[in-house]
């Protein structure tokens, strides 16, 4: 153990709320009950979150991940298979897919995802184009925009998109959103939408949700004259990518993402004395542990959080789960 006394200051500024959301949570709790109620191997379509340790933990317990259902074997020991949906959401022609080959499933879908799935079939239903703001190829847009059949949707990615974009003549609009965007940019392309088309239909403000909001709330609190922001997420993770833009235009310049602490060279850090540090939803705490033990060994660290909202939200697992 390093002699503290010797090693240089550092003041890490932690966000609050940072790392795990509500919709993570239960995505977890699924795998491991389905884990628990039908034994391994339990299949995973997809990353449940978009974090390797998670994943890792959970195959370790006897989880499979496979981006299709064909990589799911039609029976083994049990009648039916179990396949958990991942948080995410899936296009409807997925659970289509499962009921044609027998499987067992169990959708982890966030429930605030599935509020947006609703959302655009109830716009559907009233004959309006819908216009879904996300990033292309995202399993949550693929999803999304698999709620309806193929034309019924049109993806807006950016501002420049908003003012380009063509609809079908005479259509009325609605639009809806990805839950896990930027609430800056959305809101400017929110404005770019209703600017070009007044009577658009939408949320009062956007579907990003709770979780999205309060993480960029906390980084906008801690990146203002610190020296360095790191976020604790996976690069194909979209709210953690979210955090490190969000630190970058808050006043931190120097804001990086790492999956790992040993990812974080601490000879780096020359001239660093503050350092925020925030995790995506996906990321467990015991990642935001690890780096902060990770700077111990160079730097006499005093943490400081900065809690900028309290969160109580808890789902409740399918009842097909449910304990009790
Ligand atoms: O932020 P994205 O959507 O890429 O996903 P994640 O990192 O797995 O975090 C959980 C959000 C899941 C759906 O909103
Ligand atoms: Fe649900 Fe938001 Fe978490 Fe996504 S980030 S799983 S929408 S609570």
């Amino acid at each position: 153990m390093p002699d503290s006394q010797a090693l240089p200051p550092l003041t890490v500024r932690l966000a609050g709320p940072r790392g795990f959301c509500a919709g993570v949570d239960r995505a977890i709790k699924i795998v491991e009950e389905a884990l628990r109620r039908f034994g391994p191997p339990v299949y995973v379509r997809h990353e449940i979150v978009h974090n390797r340790f998670v994943v890792e933990s959970l195959e370790a317990k006897g989880a499979i991940f496979v981006e299709e259902l064909d990589e799911v074997p039609a029976r083994d020991h049990r009648p039916n298979v179990p396949v958990v949906f991942s948080a995410h959401g899936v296009p409807k022609s997925v659970p289509a897919d499962a009921e044609a080959r027998g499987l067992y499933q169990l959708d982890a879908t966030c429930p605030l995802v599935t509020k947006v799935h609703r959302e655009a079939e109830k716009h559907f239903a009233q004959d309006r184009h819908l216009i879904l703001i996300g990033h292309a190829g995202h399993p949550e847009v693929v999803g999304t925009m698999g709620q309806l059949p193929a034309g019924a949707v049109t993806l807006v990615e950016d501002v420049e998109d908003a003012r380009s974009l063509a609809v079908p003549p005479a259509a009325h609009l609605a639009y809806i959103t990805q839950t896990t965007l930027s609430v800056d940019d959305t809101a400017e392309i929110i404005a770019a939408l209703r600017e070009r088309f007044p009577g658009i239909e939408g949320p009062r403000r956007e579907d990003i949700c709770y979780a999205t909001t309060n993480r960029q709330a906390a980084v906008k609190a801690i990146a203002p004259g610190a020296d360095m922001v790191v976020v604790i997420g996976a690069p194909n993770s979209s709210n953690s990518l979210r955090l490190v833009e969000v630190a970058s235009r808050s006043g931190c310049p120097r804001s990086v993402m790492v999956q790992r602490a040993r990812e974080l060279d601490l000879a780096g850090l020359d001239g660093v004395s503050v350092l925020g540090l925030t995790a995506g939803a996906s990321a467990p705490e015991t990642l935001v542990d690890e780096l902060i033990a990770h700077l111990r060994t160079r730097f006499s660290v005093t943490v400081e959080e900065v809690r900028v909202a309290e969160e109580d939200i808890v789902f409740r697992l399918p009842s097909a789960l449910a304990t009790v």
